[in-house]
């Protein structure tokens, strides 16, 4: 079986959230989500989202500059690159520097549409093992302590089975010990988003030592291994890292330097499938246990992070929960749904293995493009 690719698709949807999300870079109330299509010249089709937020404040990308980079760079590559395997995504648009959430939108699109030529759920063509994946959630900053409590109260109540609280300067210590307090055994970590320095905060991090927390994911700056090296040698609790982590080289220099001792992985931030995997079994080859990250993603992106999580190496519960905490209509049909015991089932049919829905995506477009890969 050999792909030829014919065109590509791009939508912009805009999905209003149920809640707000707030974290130390900034509030969200809706998505613009850029939705992926590429189609085989047999007539077959693969979905992806790509995850870029609208402004530049988690990394460097938005959706208006992915759009670019698929339309000018990405679409052209691929078309002239002719290629036969959804593993020749991530070689073919290596020349193109970062922009791996805009690469990684459309490699994703093509290994779902590989799985679903051969008729293979997508998670099972990747090389995943896992029949349900763990879940865990993660917390926006809320208004006060007690809606924070509410939250937390609530995400314990469905099954989930680890929480994580954004915090960011003065809005971090006291939100833990009063989550900590009235819940003393439930698995919890906590999200800075990079709000942090190590020169003037070291003394903080060591407070958080008090409160049995799984780990501390992205105090410092992105680019900032030497630091959080520091750092985790100076803490008890197990530093993970997000933004600093955006390839396997990345992930190398983190493990030599002992500047984390966990990895969250998004196919996003690393530039797909191919990179992700890699990270994964590098992290795994290092006892480096690693989870799937989120960024808020509608039902295709959702359901690319759940076919991720089943690898082996995903040890961890992930920020992967159910549409309904994000969506009051998901772009899928099921929506993704989370078992009391805060699990998700992987699918059984090809592909991402939920169904599309088309007329929705119709519907909320609010931008079209279509280019020839022929
Ligand atoms: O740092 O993990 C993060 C959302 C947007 C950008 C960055 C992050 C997040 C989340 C939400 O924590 C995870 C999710 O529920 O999708
Ligand atoms: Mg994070």
């Amino acid at each position: 079986m050999k792909l030829q690719l014919e065109k590509i698709e791009l939508k912009e949807i805009e999905l209003p959230l149920k809640y707000p999300f707030e974290t130390s870079f900034g509030r969200t109330t809706g998505r613009r989500i850029l939705i992926v299509k590429v189609f085989d010249k047999n007539g077959a089709s693969g979905y992806g989202e790509c995850v870029a937020m609208e402004n530049p404040f988690y990394n460097h990308e938005t959706i208006d500059t992915a759009w670019l980079m698929m339309t000018k760079y990405i679409a052209p590559l691929l078309s002239a690159a002719r290629i036969e395997r959804a593993a020749q995504v991530d070689e073919t648009l290596a020349p193109i520097r970062d922009n791996r959430m805009a690469k990684a939108g459309v490699e994703a699109a093509v290994w779902d549409l590989e799985a679903k030529l051969l008729q293979k759920p997508l998670w099972k063509h990747i090389g995943g093992t896992r029949e349900k994946i763990a879940c865990g959630v993660s917390i926006g900053l809320q208004e006060t302590t007690d809606a924070l409590l509410e939250k937390v109260a609530r995400e314990v109540e469905s099954g989930y089975q680890r929480i994580k609280l954004k915090i960011k300067p003065c809005k971090d210590v006291q939100l833990v010990k009063a989550v900590r307090q009235k819940f003393p055994s439930i698995t919890l970590s906590v999200d800075a988003n990079s709000a942090y320095h190590y020169e003037t905060d070291a003394p903080l991090f060591k407070q958080l030592d008090e409160y049995d927390l799984l780990m501390i994911e992205q105090p410092l700056a992105p680019g900032d291994l030497v630091d959080h090296a520091k750092l985790q040698r100076e803490i008890k609790t197990p530093i993970c890292l997000d933004e600093s982590i955006v390839s396997l080289t990345n992930a190398r220099h983190a493990q030599e330097l002992g500047a984390c001792r966990i990895i969250n992985i998004k196919l996003g931030r690393v530039g797909g499938f191919s990179e992700s995997r890699a990270i994964q079994l590098f992290a795994q080859a290092h006892d480096i246990p690693v989870w799937c990250g989120g960024m808020l993603e509608a039902g295709i992106g959702r359901a690319h992070n759940i076919a991720l999580s089943t690898l082996s190496g995903f040890t961890l519960p992930g920020d992967v929960s159910a549409s309904a905490r994000y969506w009051e209509e998901d772009i899928i049909e099921p929506p993704v749904v989370v078992s009391p015991e805060g699990t998700i089932r992987a699918p059984v049919n090809p592909g991402i293995g939920y169904e599309v829905k088309e007329n929705l995506i119709e519907k909320l477009a609010v931008k079209r493009e279509s280019i020839s890969l022929t």
